[in-house]
Order: C-alpha cells, then sequence, then structure tokens
C-alpha cells in the first residue's frame, strides 16, 4: 500500500465572550415587562454559574470589563454576529445600547476580520438565529429592514443566505427561538410562525412557559434556565442534555440565556 501523507485538522476551541453584570443593570431598556427590583449581587453570582456553565461544556470565557455606564452591557450577544469568516458588529436598536460595540470590537479585532451595520439600518444579535449556512434574522422592534438587507449584502458573497423572519408579542427573534440540536428547534410557535423555518424539526415550549424558548447550544448540550422547568423535562425526552441555570435577575433585565454570551470557535 503506498503511504498517504496526513494533514493533521487544525485543532480548534471555543471562546465564549461574556461580560461582567453592569452596577447600572437596574436601567436596563424594558419593552415586554415591567421593572421590578434586580439584586445585583445576587445578578453577579448568577452570571457567574452561567460562565461556569460555559466552561462545564469546553468554553474558554473571556469575561471583558465592567462598563458600569452601560445598564445592558452584559447583554454581549446583541453586539455581534460571529461566524467562522467574519464578525459584523451590530448597530442595536436601543440606542442607549450603541456605546457597547466599541469594546466588543476591539475583542474580536483578533479573531476575525470584522464589518459593521451602519446607520439607518439596526440590528442586535438577538435576532440572528444561524442554522448551518442560514441566518433567520427577526424584523423586531429593534432589527429592521436596512440593517438586515447590510447583513445580506455582507454575508451572501461568503455563502450564507439572509432570511428576514417576522416576530410578534417578543423582544428578538431568540426569544421566540432557538437552536437545541444542529437542525432542530426550540420554539414558541404563538411568538414566530414555525413555517418560516425549513429543513428542521421542533420542541415546542410549554404554553405556561413562553418565556422558554431560549436556549445555547454548545456542542451536543444546552444552557437552559431553570425558570422553565416543564419545557427542560420535554427537551430532555428528547435525550437533549440540558444544563440549567438560575437566571432570575438576568430575566429581570429582560435577557435569557443566549443574550450573554457571543461564542465563537478559534484555533486552539
Ligand atoms: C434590552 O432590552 O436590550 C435588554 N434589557 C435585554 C436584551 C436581551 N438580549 C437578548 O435577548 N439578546
Amino acid at each position: 500500500m503506498p503511504k498517504v501523507a496526513m494533514t493533521p485538522m487544525p485543532a480548534r476551541a471555543r471562546v465564549a465572550l461574556t461580560r461582567e453584570v453592569s452596577s447600572a443593570m437596574e436601567r436596563c431598556e424594558l419593552t415586554h415587562l415591567s421593572r421590578s427590583t434586580i439584586d445585583i449581587a445576587l445578578a453577579r453570582t448568577q452570571h457567574e454559574a452561567y460562565e461556569q456553565a460555559l466552561r462545564g461544556l469546553g468554553c474558554r470565557v473571556v469575561r471583558l470589563a465592567e462598563q458600569p455606564e452601560l445598564a445592558d452591557s452584559v447583554f454581549v450577544e446583541d453586539t455581534a454576529v460571529v461566524l467562522d469568516e467574519l464578525a459584523v458588529i451590530t448597530r442595536p436598536g436601543a440606542e442607549s445600547r450603541r456605546a457597547e460595540t466599541a469594546t466588543i470590537a476591539d475583542a474580536l479585532s483578533a479573531l476575525r476580520p470584522l464589518a459593521r451595520i451602519e446607520a439607518p439600518g439596526t440590528l442586535d444579535g438577538g435576532d440572528v438565529l444561524c442554522v448551518e449556512r442560514k441566518l433567520y434574522v427577526g424584523v423586531s422592534g429593534r432589527s429592521n429592514r436596512a440593517g438586515i438587507e447590510q447583513l445580506r449584502l455582507l454575508l451572501s458573497p461568503l455563502g450564507y443566505v439572509v432570511e428576514p423572519v417576522q416576530v410578534r408579542g417578543c423582544l428578538h427573534l431568540k426569544s421566540a427561538v432557538t437552536r437545541v440540536g444542529p437542525t432542530t428547534l426550540l420554539i414558541n410557535p404563538r411568538w414566530v410562525d414555525r413555517r418560516a423555518f425549513t429543513g428542521v424539526d421542533f420542541v415546542a415550549v410549554d404554553e405556561a412557559e413562553p418565556l422558554g424558548a431560549n436556549a445555547v447550544l454548545v456542542g451536543q448540550s444546552v444552557i437552559y434556565s431553570a425558570s422553565n422547568a416543564v419545557t427542560a423535562a420535554r427537551l430532555r425526552r428528547r435525550e437533549i442534555d440540558v444544563r440549567t441555570v438560575e437566571i432570575s435577575e438576568i430575566e429581570k433585565a429582560e435577557g435569557a440565556v443566549s443574550c450573554c454570551s457571543v461564542i465563537l470557535s478559534v484555533a486552539g
């Protein structure tokens, strides 16, 4: 048999970018929730446990410094859309959040070429759901058609399809639907029409847990809020490995598990 030289595949590692909870989080943006007192110390403890769950799934957590003047800055997901080829720095729909992107761009500039969404476009990363080479993007109170079109122009030369999806009754597309497997979506069908998605199967949230459609898929496992026990049991019956975390204080700020990290693969 002739010898075949094998080129070893370069090892890849997962990095999760996070940011310390802001001491101003109680002044966060709220759209569908009324304001309630946030215990910042507890929020920080819960956020650390969330980071620990990410580490438990093999992520190297890179926590950015607190931005005490930016109330929502723990929700790093909204500031960037990171693909293997490119990081798109967003222009968040809430004006109070636009200054969050500067430090995320700094952190990502060593890891990816950067592109940016420009005015009048707006885009929140919480509206971007990537399934294989397709990006479903929520047309929401935060992401507008101009922002989605800019994303399409940036990504279609790279072979991605960008598909706008209308959401209703919730903040972001990923409040309504997230991945819990390579092509399995966890969905709240009251907030987004399942016919918008192709080539996937669904697990629906329990009706009493409307906020339960947000999960973070890391490898074969999902990090998931302990607030949605019935839906968690439903996922486990599908043999999905569910790692629950307490995020009551994050939820008071209208956040969920996916909002608190940007996960990307890097050379190991
Ligand atoms: C906001 O309204 O912008 C924050 N209070 C919550 C953002 C949550 N982000 C997300 O779902 N991706």
